[in-house]
């Protein structure tokens, strides 16, 4: 990690434990995001924690995610967040002033600055060198509250970028090619920090897409350097002031990530890794036919990347558009915080300009912020698109969280979002793609999956903005001290306090209500879509825990969970490889805690859902040998003793499969800190004690 700039950034900002790979470290946050969805939540929970005002930097509270207003519960929600953000000293973003990540972009994020948000692509500041993490909503408003943000002190790995993109060949297939070698999988505790003389060909915003979708490489943060670029985009937003220079020393040490992989289904990514990480060292398959790969740097030549996707349903399932060429398609969405800045939809629109959307197609467009639009609007761009037959809609998240826009069955849809998780769209054994706009638009015209080389149309240059629109006019500041005191916080009757945890038992007598597969992400265990409207009501919500694998006809699993409970037993999740990826969603543990679970073993655990496992005093255990997970059906019984030696201090347990009649150990991979936090019945209790 030495010379590296996530190294120099975490060194200016730790606060507590050694700056070494590997160790628990605990950091100061300058700034603070929050959105709709995760906000309330967050700030339910700052107010339980009896801080009466935000003591970061900057916090800021964002509108962008569940702004559909079927029934009461979203205004509620909106008026609870602005009056909360009047009252605890946060900025608060109104609903129609665009998605967090490209907002905070424009207006707040700066090089060098620590920012947390309870949203997974809060790293898309990273592209403007700001180390930004996605956590829970927990996490957030106890740093909105001063406290350290606590995390493994990551491995940090280069990405050089050599060369330049060819023309229609975007910042979203370089995402898209480094998902191809780094996968979703194996990549937790690290950094992506990028470097190379490619960096300097792309802007913040491109930067910006590649940070953003990142997140979906299962790593701590991606990071660019702050250089010439980064200054004039800074100016051109009206802060230059907010500019450092910031890059990784030339002799810089960047640390191994070693995974692994099945020589035979995983045969194209291990090709990937030889030809594009020079230091990668594959070993010899063993029994399993698993082969251990580490890397510590990856080189793409911008020069060698053609058109990607990500095929259904995973943002890890890439494919060239020339694989895909010709497939007939039905939805066309531009938009997302990962490809909604004024250059992607200036490109979208110049190739929608005198053309027409094909009869089959229909296109979708949402700008990522208020700025965006009202320079669309000026520029005459969105009448272009308008003309062309694109349905305009609202700045924000919209259909990527399911808000609409849920595909036909069996229909086809282009998506230039960054999660294409199985039923996100809304839609059971839905076909979603992600790919960039330039691929979006050439299918929205063509009515097929389209190499955009290949249409018959000339690259659109889009000048670089020199000065972009101002107008914070839907961005309310905090206000003063003795006028925040005046402030009446608004709670319709859909905001409930949310449960506090809870101490785990002596003994844990547990039953598996549920056992799951592989790679579930939280869009499994705590589906949004028109469900979102529930989050700040958790016991509402609750009913809805893994909602898309109940079997139809069978008691649901929080009807099962609930009966586990009022037995007096603890509810067990077993669950296979990388349970919890996607969304920072906090609701997917605090929902199942409400429903009695208390544990989960599972293979493996993404990081920020086994960080909101340990804030809502749920024990994250793993498989010593994966193959116990085959042994243990849902419904069995499962046995832990002494819970309070093994949250103190053990690194390994028995667990007793009472159903079945045999014992097997799980790994307790737990920080000195998360234990206590686990021992206090979970991070709310921990703060409450820790402020007397
Ligand atoms: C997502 O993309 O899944 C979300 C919705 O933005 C989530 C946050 C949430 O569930 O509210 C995320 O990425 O963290
Ligand atoms: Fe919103 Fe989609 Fe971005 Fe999540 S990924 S913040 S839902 S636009």
């Amino acid at each position: 990690m030495r010379g590296t700039l996530t190294g120099k950034i975490l060194a200016a900002h730790i606060v507590d434990g050694e700056l070494e790979t590997g160790n628990e470290i605990g950091i100061r946050i300058d700034q603070t995001l929050t959105q709709d969805a995760t906000g309330t939540t967050a700030f339910l929970l700052f107010e339980a924690m009896g801080v009466p005002r935000v003591k970061t930097e900057l916090s800021v509270s964002y509108v962008d995610h569940n702004m559909s207003q079927f029934g009461p519960e979203n205004h509620n929600d909106h008026l609870y967040l602005q009056s909360v953000a009047a009252k605890v000293g946060a900025y608060h973003s109104r609903p129609g002033n665009g998605i967090c990540h490209q907002v905070h972009l424009e207006r707040f994020a700066a090089p060098g600055k620590t920012l947390l948000g309870s949203d997974s692509h809060t790293p898309t500041a990273g592209g403007i060198g700001a180390l930004a993490i996605g956590a829970g909503g927990l996490d957030v408003a106890v740093a909105m509250g001063g406290g350290a943000f606590y995390l493994t002190s990551p491995a940090i790995v280069s990405v050089e970028l050599k060369g330049r993109l060819s023309d229609w060949v975007t910042p979203k297939d370089i995402i898209l090619k480094l998902l191809s070698i780094m996968t979703t999988r194996g990549n937790v505790g690290a950094v992506v920090e990028y470097c190379g003389e490619g960096v300097a060909s792309l802007s913040v915003p491109a930067r910006a897409t590649c940070t953003n979708m990142g997140a979906d490489l299962g790593v701590t943060t991606s990071i660019f350097p702050a250089d010439e670029t980064t200054r004039d985009f800074l100016a051109a937003q009206g802060r230059p002031e907010q500019f450092t220079a910031l890059s990784a020393d030339a002799d810089a040490e960047y640390d191994r990530i070693t995974k692994r992989l099945d020589a035979e289904q995983d045969a194209a990514v291990i090709e990937n890794i030889r030809r594009h990480c020079p230091d990668a060292k594959i070993s010899e398959p063993d029994a399993d036919g698993m082969v251990s790969v580490s890397f510590s740097r990856v080189v793409i030549d911008l020069s060698d990347v053609v058109p990607m996707a990500a095929a259904p349903s995973s943002p890890g399932n890439v494919v060239t558009i020339a694989d895909l060429a010709g497939t007939k398609v039905d939805q066309v969405l531009i938009g997302s915080c990962t490809n909604s800045s004024l250059h992607d939809l200036m490109v979208a629109s110049a190739v929608l300009k005198g053309r027409k959307v094909h009869p089959r197609v229909e296109l979708g467009i949402a700008p990522g912020s208020r700025q965006v639009l009202k320079m669309l609007v000026d520029n005459g761009s969105l009448g272009d698109m308008v003309a062309a037959g694109a349905r305009i809609l609202e700045c924000g998240c919209g259909p990527c969280i399911g808000q609409g826009f849920s595909p036909g069955n069996d229909r086809v849809s282009l998506r230039t979002f960054n999660r294409n998780f199985a039923g996100r769209s809304g839609t059971k054994g839905d076909k979603t793609y992600l790919v960039s706009p330039e691929v979006a638009v050439a299918a929205a015209l063509t009515g097929e999956i389209t190499d955009p080389r290949k249409l018959n149309a000339e690259y659109p240059q889009i000048q670089q903005v020199e000065k972009f629109l101002i107008d914070d006019g839907m961005i309310t500041p905090p206000l003063p001290v003795d006028e925040s005191a005046r402030v009446e916080i608004i709670r319709g009757p859909t905001i409930v306090k949310p449960p506090a945890g809870e101490p785990l038992p002596e003994k844990i007598d547990g039953d598996t209500v549920i056992k799951v597969g592989e790679k579930i992400t939280t869009d499994h265990i705590m589906p949004a879509g028109t469900l979102l409207k529930l989050r700040s009501n958790v016991p509402e919500y609750a009913k809805h825990v893994f909602a898309p694998l109940n079997e139809p006809g069978e008691p649901t699993f929080a009807e099962r969970g609930m009966s586990v409970k009022q037995a007096g037993r603890c509810g067990v999740i077993v669950a296979g490889d990388s349970y919890g990826q996607g969304s920072s969603r906090e609701h997917a543990a605090l929902c199942p805690m409400y429903l009695g679970v208390r544990v989960v073993i599972a293979k493996t655990i993404e990081r920020i859902h086994q960080a909101n496992l340990v804030n809502f005093a749920i024990l994250p255990l793993s498989f010593e040998q994966a193959g116990d997970y085959d042994r243990i059906d849902a419904g069995d019984r499962l046995i832990i003793e002494d819970v309070a030696e093994v949250v103190g201090s053990g690194q390994t347990v028995t667990v007793r499969n009472a159903t079945k009649d045999f014992d097997f150990t799980c790994r307790v991979n737990l920080s000195p800190r998360q234990r206590e936090i686990l021992a206090a019945g979970g991070l709310l209790n921990y703060t409450r004690q820790a402020n007397g």
